[in-house]
């Protein structure tokens, strides 16, 4: 009865049901609490395969005979100790401490974060990074980290891949126990894309703790140190690696760029070194550090900073690996790499070529290199899955250097533009994205500031606007909503404040904050706000990780929460299941609980009736179930 209940109701066949519609018909519920876990898997899967998965309608297909990833290792019992064990036993200020005694590179595996955030839309599923975490653990113990979470992943997982990212964290720190784990956190903007109040912040980070974290790269999008104080904190009281992070941008070389020079960059990482920070990060999102600017960056750091220095960057130049050689020459002690098949271009340059380079040199990273074929090739079989996904990039492009959008920005504004039919005139929203930098008074575009300049610049490409119209006091121009909370003060102040005129001209008269907003945002009653949320969840118990991805994302959290209650634990499918649905005569398995595996054969789709109902037939561990669905298509 509940599944034609929901099918045939008038507001699920409008495809508008993920929003507000589960929320407001609590009727619903009434069936979905008596069905297992089971029949709710069963249903996602007659869903999809009836009418597809609305994130890959149109989009290029996985070829017809693509076989399921063979995660590279068994699980080994005796695992050599890495720097999980180094935290654990010693500390933060320890494994800084071991930093610096050594003497190779030190590595950061990024693919399961910025990796899969710059080629495929963030869109990695757990299950895949999961199926990997053993080999790490066997194989790669000699990694400073693995970035795995934060960043976009967050509510990617909860939005789009119908997952709970804490027990992404979880599983993953289970199954890879003695390499430290690492995430991407954009200080007081939490993962989202505005400032939150100081203790929500505060929550965030010790939850993050509690589960899983051991590396917090904390930035600010304005390169703000005051605003990144309370997320440090909260990683030092935690008692994790804080690693006060310095967006680079700009050219440190070009004396026409002289805002973000030496001296700048110095100034700020003394103060993140007054802050706490254990590790000084050295994130150049967009792949913009040049190898000459990098031998004197790094260098100068090193003399004048007592942190060990960690290097980010992105391939998009294609000259990445070349700036981390001089940035390794220069005694950078750790830097970050993507496994190869998802390395190069906007993501993070290639693993395996940079332990090849510095082979037999005295920075040898002692990494295996059949080990990181050998995972290599299992994200290879991964990626071919996401075909949905893939940007199309075809080349590295010196035009980095003009526009200077981040990496993980890059594919998403381009598929912005081709969505607003400016696809044929990117290279416009690449010069003009360089103007409204200008205009703005020459930032540090990072998520959340890159977005509001990339708002800016399609707005303008798609009126017709110049800067000097833009700028012109006289004209008339309705700024996108981002700029206006941007100039508000909202995301906190770039170095020497926002441009008077066009803020004047933004605010029309309005007076902006100064001060760092979170001083004036008033704090969350967590206590209170979790009742709350229980109380519109009969089935579902909240717990603390629930809370903060709420207080993070409150609208996106609830949809989650909603589907999950219809369609059980999808994050348990095969990932060409979860896209694709299954073909009769398919077979697979999925496991919902250590021990407790579904085994799931598709019999047969029947044709539609004339209510516009298909009826499709499993085999579940070796019983008959039959599952009717709408045809919505
Ligand atoms: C998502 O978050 O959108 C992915 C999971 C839920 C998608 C379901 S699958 C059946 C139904 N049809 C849709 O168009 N979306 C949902
Ligand atoms: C993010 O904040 O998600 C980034 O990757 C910034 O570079
Ligand atoms: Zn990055």
């Amino acid at each position: 009865a509940f599944v034609e209940n929901l099918l045939k109701h008038p507001t699920f066949l409008n495809n508008e049901y993920h929003t507000k519609f589960i929320d407001e018909t609590p009727d619903l519920f009434n069936f979905t609490k008596r069905r297992d876990r089971a029949t709710k898997i069963l249903t996602y899967i007659a869903d999809i395969t009836v009418n597809g998965h609305p994130e890959t309608a149109s989009r290029p297909r996985p070829a017809a005979e693509i076989r399921l990833p063979r995660p590279p290792v068994k699980p080994t019992s005796n695992l050599t100790p890495g720097t999980r064990n180094i935290l654990d036993e010693q500390g933060p200020a320890a494994v800084a401490q071991w930093m610096r005694d050594q003497k190779q590179v030190l590595i950061t595996d990024t693919t399961m974060r910025d990796g899969h955030q710059s080629l495929l839309a963030t869109r990695m599923r757990s299950i895949d990074m999961i199926n990997a975490a053993p080999a790490y653990a066997a194989k790669m113990h000699g990694l400073f980290s693995v970035e795995c979470w934060g960043g976009a992943t967050f509510d990617v997982a909860y939005r789009f891949l119908q997952e709970c990212p804490w027990q992404r964290l979880r599983d993953i720190r289970a199954a890879m126990p003695n390499i430290m784990t690492q995430m991407l956190l954009r200080a007081s903007n939490g993962v989202g894309y505005t400032n939150y109040p100081d203790n929500v912040v505060q929550s965030f980070v010790a939850q993050a703790a509690k589960s899983g974290v051991d590396v917090f790269r904390v930035f600010d999008s304005l390169n703000w140190v005051d605003n990144m104080r309370i997320a440090m904190d909260a990683v030092i009281d935690a008692n994790k690696v804080c690693e006060g992070t310095i967006c680079y941008t700009g050219d440190l070389l070009d004396p026409a760029r002289s805002k973000y020079d030496l001296k700048y960059y110095i100034g700020m990482a003394k103060e993140l070194e007054a802050a706490g920070a254990h590790v000084l990060g050295l994130k150049d999102m967009a792949g913009l550090l040049k190898p000459a600017a990098a031998s004197v960056l790094i260098k100068a750091l090193k003399d004048e900073i007592g942190l060990p220095v960690h290097f980010h960057t992105h391939d998009t130049s294609g000259a990445a690996i070349a700036t981390v050689l001089a940035a390794s020459a220069a005694g950078v002690d750790c830097i970050d790499a993507a496994m190869d098949s998802f390395s190069g271009n906007t993501s993070q340059p290639t693993l395996g070529s940079i332990v090849e380079a510095l082979r037999g040199t005295d920075r040898d990273t002692g990494l295996d290199v059949a080990a990181i074929r050998e995972i290599s090739n299992y994200f290879e079989q991964v990626r071919a899955h996401y075909a949905a996904f893939e940007s199309g990039l075809q080349a590295p492009a010196s035009e980095v250097y003009l526009h200077e959008m981040p990496g993980g920005q890059f594919t998403n504004l381009k598929a912005q533009a081709r969505s607003l039919g400016l696809e044929d005139r990117w290279h416009e929203v690449a010069q003009t994205y360089a103007d409204v930098n200008q205009m703005f008074g020459d930032i540090v575009k990072v998520t959340p500031s890159s977005k509001v300049v990339g708002d800016m610049a399609l707005m303008m490409v798609s009126q017709g606007l110049t800067r000097a119209q833009v700028e012109d006091p006289k004209a008339d121009v309705s700024f996108p909503d981002s700029v206006i909370d941007m100039m508000r003060g909202n995301l906190g102040q770039p170095p020497g404040g926002w441009p008077a005129a066009l803020q004047k001209k933004i605010l029309k008269g309005e007076k902006a904050q100064t001060d760092r907003p979170g001083k004036s945002l008033p704090p969350v009653d967590l206590a209170k706000t979790k009742a709350e949320l229980q109380a519109k969840f009969e089935d579902v118990i909240i717990d603390d990780e629930d809370l903060n991805g709420y207080l993070m994302y409150p609208k996106v959290f609830l949809d989650y929460t909603a589907r999950h209650e219809i369609y059980g634990p999808v994050r348990t499918l095969p990932t060409r299941t979860f896209f694709y649905g299954m073909e009769p005569g398919e077979e697979i398995a999925a496991e919902i609980d250590p021990g407790k595996t579904l085994e799931i054969r598709m019999q047969a789709v029947a044709d539609m009736n004339e209510d516009g109902e298909v009826k499709v037939f499993f085999e579940l561990n070796g019983q008959p179930r039959t599952i009717r669905v709408m045809n919505r298509l």
